[in-house]
């Protein structure tokens, strides 16, 4: 049984060494050195040159690297049938509802305003509520999502959320719908983006949203820089309709130099950081699905390509 590591970003070792550590019985091979093609049976993809999945012809299934999909979704010659399994690891939904938790806090406890009366060398005593009284709305309730949201509830944050389905999370109101959208945002002071990129919600983060926030609400987008209409942003922000944001995820990335996001006040800016696939976590979830295939089992979380996520 052979596993086929396929990606233009990174190094395979920490994989291999994991591999090996998991299920020592796996071959894991790493492309373009991949052997014989029919002896290759998953495929680990994360960044790969498209059309090369389909050269595979006993493939049973492609793992995503990443929790995203959507570059991956990219490759118009993908084996046709073939699963591909999304990345849930331990380590990736920890570390992102760290990011999260340390965003919101931030937020809450006025730390941009605080900083700017530092430079300022002005003493003033900001108040700031209890977290009760914060309202913190997450547009997606999924694996990242729904984490985040349920810690920011044992904080005692007012939390809401946007998904695709109601969701049941202790603690944390649920929204659904373009109605539901409008709502969750009027009510929110601090806005999270968590939701995955596809049709439905590339650019969602657009000025007639940002019309719709709270005046002054504060945005964390951790998702993808495709859910944020970059010019739109930039005006919420310059007339206080957005009060900050903190953006882990641009457009363009590595961020061009010249980008105003580098300089803006009220920015803060990440390199798409907040969340990284650690692979001795990681490896266990894909060593998991791979007996379940065997098996004749489901495998989870499988992409849906009509929802593109
Ligand atoms: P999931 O698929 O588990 O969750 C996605 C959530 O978004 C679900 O709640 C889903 O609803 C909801 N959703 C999807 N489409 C819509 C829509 N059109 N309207 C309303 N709700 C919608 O994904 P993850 O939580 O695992 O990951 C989310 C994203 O986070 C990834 O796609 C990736 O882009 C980003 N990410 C960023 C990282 C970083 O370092 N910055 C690291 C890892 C991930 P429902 O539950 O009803 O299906
Ligand atoms: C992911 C990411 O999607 O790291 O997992 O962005």
């Amino acid at each position: 049984m052979a596993i086929l590591y396929c990606s233009n970003w990174g190094a395979p070792d920490a994989w291999q060494a994991a591999f090996r550590a998991e299920d020592p019985a796996l071959e894991f091979r790493v492309w373009p050195d991949s052997g014989p093609r029919e002896e290759i049976d998953y495929v680990l993809a994360w960044h790969h040159q498209q059309g090369v999945l389909r050269q595979y012809p006993k493939l049973k299934a492609i793992f995503s690297l990443g929790a995203g999909v959507e570059k991956l979704l990219l490759d118009k010659e993908l084996p046709a049938g073939i699963p591909i399994v999304r990345m849930v690891d331990r380590a990736l939904t920890v570390c992102m509802t760290e990011y999260v938790v340390l965003h919101v806090l931030r937020y809450h406890r006025r730390m941009p305003e605080l900083e700017a009366l530092q430079r300022r060398a002005e003493w003033n005593e900001l108040e700031t509520p209890p977290a009760w009284e914060r309202k913190v709305g997450i547009l997606g309730l999924g694996v990242l999502g729904g984490d985040a949201a349920e810690k920011l509830a044992v904080l005692g944050f007012d939390v809401a959320g946007w998904s695709n389905a109601p969701k049941q999370i202790t603690g944390v109101k649920s929204f659904t719908g373009e109605k539901g959208l409008a709502e969750m945002l009027a009510r929110s002071e601090i806005v999270v983006c968590l939701l995955p990129l596809t049709g439905a919600t590339r650019g969602i983060l657009n000025r007639a949203n940002f019309a719709q926030m709270r005046r002054g609400a504060s945005l964390i987008n951790a998702a993808r820089g495709g859910h944020v209409v970059e010019t739109d942003l930039l005006a919420a922000l310059d007339s206080d309709q957005v009060a900050h944001a903190t953006l882990d995820v641009v457009s363009e990335e590595p961020l061009p130099a010249s980008h105003p996001f580098w300089r803006h006040p009220k920015v803060t800016l990440t390199p798409h950081n907040a969340s990284l696939t650690w692979p001795p976590t990681a490896v266990k979830h894909i060593v998991a699905n791979i007996r379940k295939q065997q098996a004749g089992q489901p495998m989870s979380p499988v992409v849906d390509m009509a929802r593109e996520y």
